[in-house]
């Protein structure tokens, strides 16, 4: 069977800014929201934070080098708003400016293709103290305000920008379970976070249309997260669960923007509590991705809950189950990371078949993929077998998606290189580059592995 992947296939590795750069109070930086919450005791893991993270900030070249040496094509890293505008709005910081700048540049020099994230939760402090965060009305034109800095300055060589990294994490993980930052709880907020979100992204891309894209020639889209959700049994009613599951994870932030407004079974369940659009809204959401982003991780089932409700787990589940009527469990036969996250590529597939038939056929690009496992390192050797199988499996599936018939453009692993965790910390290894206690980068065996399949173009 054939086993190559498309000759133009975008082959990356992907990070986040509060996740590696560390400088968290560096050259005029102002704090973030991740910088306030880990403050906090009882927030993350060992009381860990990213004031230092992956040094990233101080080791530019050396970071490019590394991706040069195991063969990345592309490199998707996000921007940090309050690096940018310390106070969220106004007064722009030329530092931070400078630091990416030369990020690009020397990403460019090493024929390595810039891919930009907007927003990856590091929300400028001033921003939750002054207008609410994501709750606030102001919110979206502060994001566009943002967005409109960040294009002007870089988007002479940054041809791909994404708006705003998983809606679904923010609103949910951050405003209804309260295990991310802001570490709000409320089972009304993440609806109201979620349509902001919404709206800030397309208020950055309206801008984007209008100002930019007709002299810089670039793309911009948004991601989103999404696990699969398999029907626990053949009875329709746990099919209707599987179907109304990945429409509150991943439809809620997909259909508005290939649709023109949330999906209906979520406008009949939550009634008032899902804000609406006003039709002008609506007008300047629909169409305005240029891609469909996608993170994927992992699948459970699901079963209908309508008569016994079990409430969902408070990390990784399937949002605010209570309103889903959703139950989610795993196969024991399925093995999981260190995340506990179940490795079934068949789901991934799956996922992929199921986008592209509800939003006809999107350029898909897969954002973020990857999985943590806690290798030891022996001999200055990292032992990854487990996380070779891993890639193995995942890429295997989404050749069968695009034999299948999914227009899957790009991959890019999730991650360059171990970094913080948010609320777990450090001890979740999700890189493809150890990193020791010395900040000591070590390419795991996978990362040649990867290096290979770039070279090949083919799944081994
Ligand atoms: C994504 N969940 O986060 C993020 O984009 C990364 O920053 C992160 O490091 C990576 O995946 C691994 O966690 C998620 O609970 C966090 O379902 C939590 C969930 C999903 C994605």
């Amino acid at each position: 069977m054939e086993k190559k992947f498309p000759k133009d296939f975008i082959w990356g590795g992907a990070t986040s800014s509060y996740q590696i750069e560390g400088a968290w109070n560096e050259e005029g930086k102002g704090p973030s929201i991740w910088d306030v919450f880990t403050m906090i005791p009882g927030k993350v893991n060992h009381f860990e934070n990213g004031n230092i993270a992956c040094d990233h900030y101080h080791r530019i070249e050396e970071d490019v080098a590394l991706m040069k040496k195991i063969g990345l094509r592309a490199y998707r890293f996000s921007i940090s708003w309050p690096r940018i505008l310390p106070a969220g709005r106004g007064q722009v910081n030329q530092k931070g400016i400078d630091f990416y700048n030369k990020l690009i540049n020397e990403l460019v020099a090493n024929d390595i293709t810039p891919w930009v994230t907007l927003y990856h939760w590091d929300l400028p402090a001033a921003l939750e103290f002054e207008i609410n965060g994501w709750l606030g009305e102001e919110i979206s034109d502060a994001f566009a305000e943002y967005a409109d800095v960040c294009f002007a300055a870089f988007g002479d060589r940054v041809k791909n920008w994404i708006t705003i990294n998983e809606s679904w994490v923010v609103a949910i993980l951050g405003y209804g379970l309260g295990v991310f930052a802001p570490g709000k709880k409320s089972m009304d907020y993440p609806y109201q976070a979620g349509h902001n979100l919404l709206k800030a992204h397309a208020k950055a891309v309206a801008t984007y249309r209008q100002k930019y894209q007709s002299t810089q020639h670039g793309r911009i889209g948004i991601t989103n997260n999404c696990d699969w959700r398999e029907p626990l049994t053949e009875s329709p009613a746990d099919k209707a669960a599987a179907e109304r599951a990945l429409e509150f994870f991943l439809a809620w932030f997909a259909d508005p923007i290939y649709k023109g407004d949330y999906p209906p079974c979520m406008k009949e369940r939550l009634g008032s509590r899902l804000p609406s659009f006003t039709a002008a809204e609506k007008n300047m959401i629909k169409g305005s991705s240029d891609f469909f982003g996608l993170n994927h991780y992992t699948t459970m089932y699901a079963a209908d809950a309508t008569h016994n409700r079990e409430k969902g787990s408070v990390y990784g589940n399937g949002g605010l189950s209570e309103d889903q009527d959703v139950n989610l469990s795993v196969s024991p036969d399925w093995k999981m990371t260190s995340m506990q996250w179940a490795i079934v590529p068949w789901g991934c597939k799956k996922l992929l078949m199921w986008i592209d038939a509800r939003y006809d056929h999107p350029e898909i690009i897969i954002t973020e993929n990857g999985c943590a496992f806690n290798e030891s390192l022996v001999e200055g050797k990292v032992d990854d077998h487990e996380r070779i199988q891993f890639f193995q499996g995942y890429l295997a599936a989404i050749q069968e998606a695009i034999r299948g018939g999914a227009d899957v453009k790009g991959y890019f692993i999730w991650s360059l290189m171990d970094n913080f965790e948010w609320a777990l910390g450090y001890d979740k290894r999700f890189g493809i580059t150890y990193i020791d206690q010395d900040l000591t980068r070590i390419p795991k065996a996978s990362a040649w592995w990867y290096a290979s399949v770039i070279e090949q173009n083919e799944v081994i």
